[in-house]
């Protein structure tokens, strides 16, 4: 391949990787570099202990190999190097223990650390979440307040956070790489993860276990508040989303009667409006920042483009295309976007 072809490949890699940010709007990061949980500040000390043990192995056999070179090596005129046949036993016990002792001081950290990141029983004073997984969203139950959202967690800083993992279909993995480790969100068995979050901040998520087409279209992310925000959030939750009786537009009071009146009562719940299970909760929707699982930031023109072709933007969801266009189309949007 010739340099040109070369310097081509390297700039469009990196323009990719620049779009990719900045076509979802996004310039978070995901690292597990710069913790901001007690659960993966654990995780980055042990990471950084286990890289200084690997360095000082590298460093040693490095420096064995090049003394080896130079001080072993038959030179021209020599008589040939005596059999390596004969066994040295101080060597053979060396390279025997030495590995050994390493090894023991690796695990020494590690099983303290897998064993501190998995609490049997909650802290006190947790705040307790159930996370559903599913094929491909999130959802987020208060087990204290009966909240429920969907792929943007509320948590304040200051307060153990419990989150319950099950699965509403296959093995998901629930992965905030600022905030800890993966874990597997399994059916029909609960997962715990357990951390308190130091930093108020947005922290993307991503489920990190193969589960199905739109695998990589199942982000979420975590917003942590100082308490003040959260119990400020919580309150405007908890209050009843626009109604037809409050003070409203004409395109939302249009769309809030196609909504009562389509099939989307069916899959999705609005506070005073409908039951359905099936799909996210939608009673709080314009508040959220993005919508279908993290894919698309919360603007009118992308909540108009999901509703009208859920399976372009997300391969295999199973939200139905409604054929719904113009000032319907509109109407409906503007509803949704009034659920504050
Ligand atoms: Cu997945």
């Amino acid at each position: 391949m010739s340099r040109s072809a070369l310097l081509v490949g390297a700039a469009a890699l990196g323009a990719a990787a620049a779009c990719w940010g900045c076509a979802t709007g996004r310039k978070l990061p995901m690292t597990t570099l710069a913790p901001k949980s007690d659960l993966a500040e654990w995780i980055y000390h042990l990471f950084i202990q286990v890289t200084l043990w690997d360095a000082l192995i590298l460093v040693i056999v490095v420096t064995a190999f090049i003394l080896a070179v130079f001080f072993f090596s038959t030179r021209v005129g020599e008589a040939a190097a005596p059999s390596s046949a004969a066994s040295d036993l101080g060597l053979e016990v060396a390279w025997t223990v030495g590995p050994a002792l390493i090894l023991l001081m690796i695990s020494i950290p590690t099983v303290r650390t897998i064993f501190r990141s998995q609490p049997r029983v909650a802290p006190a004073g947790s705040l307790e979440i159930r996370v559903t997984a599913h094929q491909w969203w999130w959802e987020f139950n208060y087990q204290d307040s009966g909240l429920e959202t969907a792929d943007e967690l509320h948590i304040p800083t200051g307060r153990p956070i419990r989150l319950q993992l099950l699965s509403n279909d296959v093995i998901h993995s629930f992965w905030v790489p600022q905030l800890g480790g993966k874990r597997d969100v399994v059916p029909g068995q609960m997962n715990h993860l357990t951390f308190e979050a130091f930093v108020p901040g947005t922290y993307l998520g991503q489920c990190a276990e193969f589960c199905g087409l739109s695998h990589a279209n199942m982000r979420f992310r975590v917003m942590v508040d100082t308490p003040d925000q959260f119990a400020a959030w919580e309150r405007s939750e908890q209050a009843a989303p626009a109604t037809a009786s409050q003070n409203v537009s004409a395109a939302v009071l249009a769309g809030a009667r196609i909504f009562a009146n389509s099939p989307c009562t069916t899959c999705h719940r609005i506070d005073g409006v409908s039951k359905g299970y099936i799909g996210p909760d939608l009673s709080h929707f314009g508040t959220r920042t993005t919508l279908a699982a993290g894919v698309l930031s919360n603007t009118p023109a992308n909540v108009a483009k999901w509703i009208t072709d859920p399976e372009a933007i997300k391969p295999g969801a199973q939200m139905p295309r409604l054929g719904l266009a113009g000032e319907q189309l509109s109407d409906l949007v503007a509803y949704l976007e009034s659920l504050k």
